[in-house]
C-alpha cells in the first residue's frame, strides 16, 4: 500500500516524509523519494514494554515524496503518471509563515487550494472516462457483449458523476464494478488525506484548525477524505527529544500525541487497514492487514509456510494479554481463543499461528 505526498513546493512535504520514515534530514531537497513510514502504535509500545523483546517492529507503509509534482503540474496534466500507482494521496497545505519562502501563507486559503486540486483530479478522470466511452461505443458496434454493455453503463454513470463535479471516491460501486474500473487507477477515486501544516503560533489550537479553515463543510459527506492539522516544525522538535521528555513537551502545546501519530493512523484508516500483533520475547511486531481479512491471510502475511501448514490461530485482545500477564496465564483463564482459518481478524488482536510445518 503506497501513499503519495503532493502539494505546492515548500509546504513541508519532505519534512513530513522524513519524520514519518525517520530518515535523515534534507529539507529543501527537490527529488522524488520513496521510503517506509513507521506507524507509531501505543498498543505495540505497551506490548514491548511488557515483553522487553529483542526486536520491536512497528507496521510500515510505503510513502512516496512526489517532490517534483505540484498542483500546478496536475492542472497542466503533466506528471500524472507518477500518481496512478499510489493507493492514497496526502495533500500537504502550507499555513506556516516564513517570509523567506514563496507565496505568503497569509494568502493561503486551504479550502480553495483543496477544492482546486479536487477539480484537477476530477478533470483528469473525466477526460479518461470520455476517451474510454468513445472506444466502447466503437467496440459495441462490432459486438454487443454483456461485459461491454455493463462497462459502458458504468462509464456513463461515472461521467455524469464527474460532470457534477463529484470525485469518484463518493460514487458507490459494488465489488464487480470496482474490479471493472480498477485498471484505470482513477485519481479522484483514491482516498485522500489533507494535512494542514500550521504555524507554530497556531499549535495551541490544532484540534480546531480544520473547522476554522472551513474544511469541515468541504469534507462533509465525503467518505474517503479526511483533514487534520500538524505543525511540522514542532514535530521535528518532538522527534529530536528523548522519549521520556516528549509528553511534557506536547503538554506545553496542549497536545496529547505527536501529529505524525495522528497522520499515520488516519492513513491506515483511509487505506482500510487494521493491525494485528505478534508478541513475545524475540519480537513484538505490528502487521498491517486489510480490514475484513481472515486468520489465514494473517498467517500468510507473516509467512507463506504458516498459511500452508495452518492448524489454528490463538487469539487474544492485546490489552487482555497484558492484563493476564502472559499467554500461559491467559490460556488458564480461558481468555485465549482458538480460531479457524475463516476467523475475521480484529484490530488489536494478538495472534499466534499454530502450524504443522
Ligand atoms: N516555520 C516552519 N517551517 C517549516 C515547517 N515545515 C517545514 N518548514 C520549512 O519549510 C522549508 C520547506 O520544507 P520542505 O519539507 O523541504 O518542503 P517541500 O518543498 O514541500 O518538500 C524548509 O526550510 C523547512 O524547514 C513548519 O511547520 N514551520
Ligand atoms: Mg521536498
Amino acid at each position: 500500500m503506497q501513499t503519495g505526498i503532493i502539494g505546492f513546493p515548500q509546504t513541508g512535504k519532505t519534512t513530513l516524509f522524513e519524520l514519518l520514515t525517520q530518515s535523515a534530514s534534507s529539507p529543501g531537497k527537490r527529488a522524488d523519494q520513496q521510503g517506509l513510514a513507521l506507524i507509531p502504535d501505543p498498543r505495540l509500545d505497551a506490548l514491548s514494554e511488557h515483553y522487553q523483546p529483542a526486536k520491536h517492529t512497528p507496521a510500515r507503509l510505503e510513502l512516496f515524496d512526489l517532490a517534483t509534482l505540484t498542483p500546478a503540474d496536475l492542472r497542466a496534466g503533466t506528471g500524472i503518471a507518477a500518481l496512478r500507482d499510489v493507493d492514497a494521496l496526502l495533500h500537504m497545505v502550507r499555513l506556516f509563515r516564513d517570509p523567506s519562502l514563496m507565496h505568503a501563507a497569509s494568502e493561503a486559503q486551504p479550502a480553495q487550494e483543496i477544492q482546486n486540486l479536487e477539480f484537477d483530479l476530477i478533470f483528469s478522470d473525466l477526460s479518461q472516462v470520455e476517451k474510454r466511452r468513445e472506444r466502447l461505443e466503437k467496440e459495441l458496434k462490432k459486438q454487443r457483449t454483456p461485459a461491454l454493455q455493463q462497462e459502458a453503463e458504468l462509464m456513463a454513470r461515472m461521467q455524469q458523476h464527474l460532470e457534477a463535479e463529484q470525485p469518484l471516491r463518493t460514487l458507490a460501486l459494488n465489488s464487480d464494478q470496482a474490479r471493472m474500473v480498477r485498471g484505470f487507477q482513477f485519481l479522484s477515486q483514491k482516498p485522500i488525506l489533507y494535512v494542514l501544516n500550521l504555524d507554530e503560533s497556531e499549535a495551541g489550537a490544532m484540534d480546531q484548525a480544520v473547522e476554522r479553515y472551513g474544511l469541515h463543510a468541504l469534507l462533509q459527506a465525503k467518505p474517503q477524505s479526511r483533514a487534520l492539522a500538524v505543525c511540522a516544525k514542532i514535530e521535528r522538535e518532538i522527534a529530536s527529544l528523548p522519549a521520556p521528555e516528549r509528553t511534557a513537551f506536547l503538554a506545553e502545546y496542549g497536545l496529547k500525541e505527536p501529529g505524525i501519530v495522528r497522520i499515520a493512523q488516519a492513513l491506515y484508516e483511509l487505506l482500510g487497514l487494521i493491525s494485528f500483533f505478534t508478541a513475545g520475547q524475540d519480537e513484538c511486531r505490528a502487521w498491517p492487514l486489510p480490514r475484513g481479512a481472515r486468520a489465514l491471510d494473517a498467517a500468510a502475511a507473516i509467512h507463506s509456510d504458516l498459511a500452508h501448514h495452518f492448524i489454528r490461530a490463538e487469539v487474544i485482545r492485546w490489552n487482555e494479554l497484558l492484563e493476564a500477564g502472559s499467554e500461559a496465564a491467559a490460556r488458564e483463564k480461558g481468555r485465549l481463543r482458538l480460531e479457524g482459518k475463516e476467523y475475521i481478524v480484529q484490530d488489536g488482536d494478538v495472534v499466534h499461528i499454530r502450524h504443522s510445518g
